[in-house]
């Protein structure tokens, strides 16, 4: 018995490295929200909980997250079991509804702590690592051709990427097949090149944007239409050759039933957060091998705790062949784990060792915590 005793939540705020343009906001600052469980035992486990662009991407925000696990999950919680992690995420589903990357981010934690008591991997409570490293895109967001063409060709020569997704959707169409024809003829086959429209496209510009997409050589399209479309997204993966990819309208192995019944995608990103958690993350991903759909291993831009977490379990995943894109810890202008995940060949390397295999800077902690920042500048 592992009494779960004390869970803590704290909000960092860590600058990017850039401005990352999305169809819906700028992001300049990625808020992250780490949980620690204390254990009866003295054991502990870390968690993360991490939505993109305040409220702008989906429903949940960094306020939110901490305030469902605050004020209902850590209620729930404390006193059971840790090492009962059916027993517990049960629970807390049957008193949360929705608020999946919060459900997460506690989930991870008692995965994390259950790793480390055992003295095994989080991968290893799921089956064990069936890869060592796994193949990394990055985002090309800075909202310019050029310097997205510099960046990207400064990450091939590096070795880090050589899969690149862009995102489009803010601009026009034509502007962004422009932006998008200009990159994929500077690096020719180079790269792989993918696109996220973030659901901004209405379904007749869609259209004509899976159409231009193709003829430009693009690889994937991701969400190019309002995530509630599941129809009109099959339309759209059968009409062209083009890889379509259901992202936003993932949100757990319910939805991914649906997608895949109705075939309305090519490829999951899946994503831990958006899933609810690393067990439904793996069911989502159950099923998608299942119905012979494509997996990406997708992210909420996390910091080190998150990545991890998502890395442990897609080293389970027998077929990933859309590789990841888990390189949010690059993204953001200060590490806060201590020692960082290692990239490198255009991969990234599992990190080693009990539970997720990494364990945050306490020092890091202190210097991004928002709230410690409020009460030093009051
Ligand atoms: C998304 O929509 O997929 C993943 C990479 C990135 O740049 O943004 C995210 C969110
Ligand atoms: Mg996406």
């Amino acid at each position: 018995m592992s009494k779960i005793e004390h869970v803590e939540t704290t909000i960092l705020d860590i600058p990017t490295i850039r401005g990352h343009v999305l169809s819906m906001t700028t992001m300049t600052v990625q808020s992250v929200v780490l949980v620690r469980i204390r254990f009866g035992d003295g054991s502990e486990g870390w968690g993360e909980g991490t939505a993109i662009g305040g409220m702008s991407y989906g429903p949940e925000s960094p306020e939110s997250i901490r305030l469902a696990i605050d004020a209902y999950i850590t209620p729930a919680i404390t006193g059971m079991d840790g090492d009962d992690i059916n027993a517990v995420t049960h629970r807390v589903e049957k008193l949360v509804r929705g608020n999946p990357i919060a459900r997460c981010a506690v989930e991870t934690a008692l995965w994390d702590g259950l790793g480390r008591r055992l003295g095994v991997s989080v991968a290893q409570l799921f089956g064990g690592p069936v890869r060592e490293t796994m193949p990394v895109a990055w985002t090309l967001a800075s909202g310019h051709s050029e310097t997205d063409i510099d960046e990207a060709r400064e990450m091939i020569a590096a070795r880090r990427h050589n899969i690149f997704k862009l995102k489009i959707g803010k601009r026009a169409l034509r502007d962004d097949l422009a932006h998008v024809g200009a990159i994929k003829s500077a690096l020719g086959d180079a790269a792989s090149i993918r696109v996220d429209v973030n659901q901004a496209w209405n379904v007749t510009e869609a259209r004509h944007g899976l159409r231009g997409l193709q003829e430009i050589g693009v690889d994937l399209v991701e969400q190019p239409i309002a995530a509630r479309f599941h129809k009109s997204l099959g339309h759209l993966s059968d009409a062209y050759e083009i890889a379509v990819m259901a992202d936003e309208a993932l949100q757990g192995p319910e939805d991914a039933m649906r997608v895949a019944a109705e075939r309305s995608a090519d490829v999951f990103a899946v994503k831990i957060a958006q899933s609810g958690g690393l067990r439904r993350a793996a069911e989502v991903v159950a099923i998608a091998q299942s119905a012979g759909i494509g997996i990406y291993g997708g992210t909420m831009l996390e910091a080190g705790i998150g990545t991890a977490a998502a890395v442990q379990l897609f080293s389970t995943v027998e077929r990933l062949g859309w590789g990841t894109e888990l390189f949010g810890p690059l993204l953001m202008k200060d590490e806060i784990l201590a020692s960082p995940i290692e990239y490198r060949d255009f991969s990234l390397v599992r990190p080693q060792g009990p539970g997720l295999g990494v364990v945050p800077d306490p020092e890091k902690i202190a210097c991004y915590d928002r709230d410690a920042r409020r009460v030093l500048r009051s």
